[in-house]
């Protein structure tokens, strides 16, 4: 089942954070490294002492490169933050996002070769390398793209000083996602999915990681005719990381595997929820979707690898159509 996945084009999956790097972690697995394409959502990076920081791309890389912290999901393992802490003591400058020493090497490295002229493409390519990672890890795009959130409090935050400098605290009305309607596909997101086996949606944030890669222009019709098979975020009615339950509200879905697979429903294919959500499968096959029920709580790499093999039976059983 997986050589056939495999065979014909490679594996794309959409990638977030967290969620979806521990999702990797077990894809990896199963699928060999020269035929998977990780397209990653930068609709998060910032923009901070004046370094180009892009956190959904490092988590992914930290990860499978092995050098994640392993409590938080994010960051690098074995850390410390001289830096951090002279800029707050010495300089009166606040750290509401925490950049440790090693961590800011990779920032100083990508925004480096951006001043130089270099792409975001080019820059991951080569952070990348030096992690060792030989699937291919692409930006959703190389142009700008940010997602803000509009409060109920009348303000408008970056997404990152909403979710940690104000700890997702102020209620959402709006997720927009600035810049993504005169966003470019970086060099090989399209290709990657014209010839792709199948397409995978990790587990990540529906509206502010997958949906941010799907607003991309191009990249939701290049879908459409893909096999296209998703992991559920939502399990149980609840999140199982993040703040997705802060923001589907916003755009006016429950919190709900159903709901998540219905913001889906022009380009998804199969979707794979948890055991906790059996109860489910008749809202999603009423939406022409076929489901697998099944253990998607990731403690380990093993349930993340058999989540990956259970993702592409189901590719494989709905490619056949
Ligand atoms: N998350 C936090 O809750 N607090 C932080 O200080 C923080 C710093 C940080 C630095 C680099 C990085 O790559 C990620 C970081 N994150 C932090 C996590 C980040 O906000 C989220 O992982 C994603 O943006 C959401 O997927």
């Amino acid at each position: 089942m997986i050589a056939a996945a495999t065979r014909h084009g490679g594996v794309v999956a959409l990638a977030g954070g967290i969620g979806a790097a521990r999702f990797l972690r077990g894809l990896v697995q199963v699928v060999p490294d020269d035929a998977l394409t990780v397209i990653v959502n930068t609709g998060d990076d910032l923009r901070l002492y004046g370094l180009h920081v892009s956190p959904d791309l490092d988590t992914i890389t930290y990860t499978l490169g092995g050098g994640v912290h392993p409590d938080q999901g994010w960051g690098r393992a074995d850390e410390r933050h001289t830096v951090a802490t002279e800029l707050a003591e010495r300089y009166g400058v606040p750290g509401w996002f925490t950049l440790g020493d090693r961590d800011l090497a990779t920032h100083l490295v990508r925004t480096g070769m951006l001043a130089d002229g270099a792409t975001l493409s080019q820059a991951t390519e080569r952070i990348a390398a030096a992690w060792g990672l030989r699937l291919r890890l692409l930006p959703m795009t190389d142009d700008p793209v940010a997602t803000m959130i509009d409060t109920t409090d009348g303000r408008t935050l970056h997404f990152q000083r909403w979710w940690v400098g104000e700890r997702a605290t102020p209620e959402v009305t709006a997720v927009r996602l600035d810049g993504a309607a005169a966003a470019r596909p970086a060099p090989g997101v399209l290709d990657a999915i014209g010839d792709a086996a199948v397409v995978v949606l990790c587990p990540s944030n529906p509206v502010v990681s997958i949906g941010t890669i799907l607003a991309v222009p191009g990249i939701r019709e290049a879908l459409v005719d893909r096999p296209v098979v998703g992991v559920s975020p939502i399990v149980g009615g609840r999140v199982v990381r993040g703040m997705a339950d802060r923001l589907l509200p916003a755009v006016g879905a429950d919190v709900s595997a159903a709901a998540v697979a219905g913001l889906y429903r022009d380009l998804l294919d199969g979707w794979v929820m948890d055991n906790a959500d059996r109860g489910q499968v008749a809202a999603v096959a009423a939406l022409g979707v076929a489901t697998r029920v099944t253990d998607t709580i990731m403690a380990t790499p093993e349930v993340s690898a058999a989540l990956a093999r259970t993702v592409l039976d189901l590719a494989a059983e709905v490619g056949r159509r």
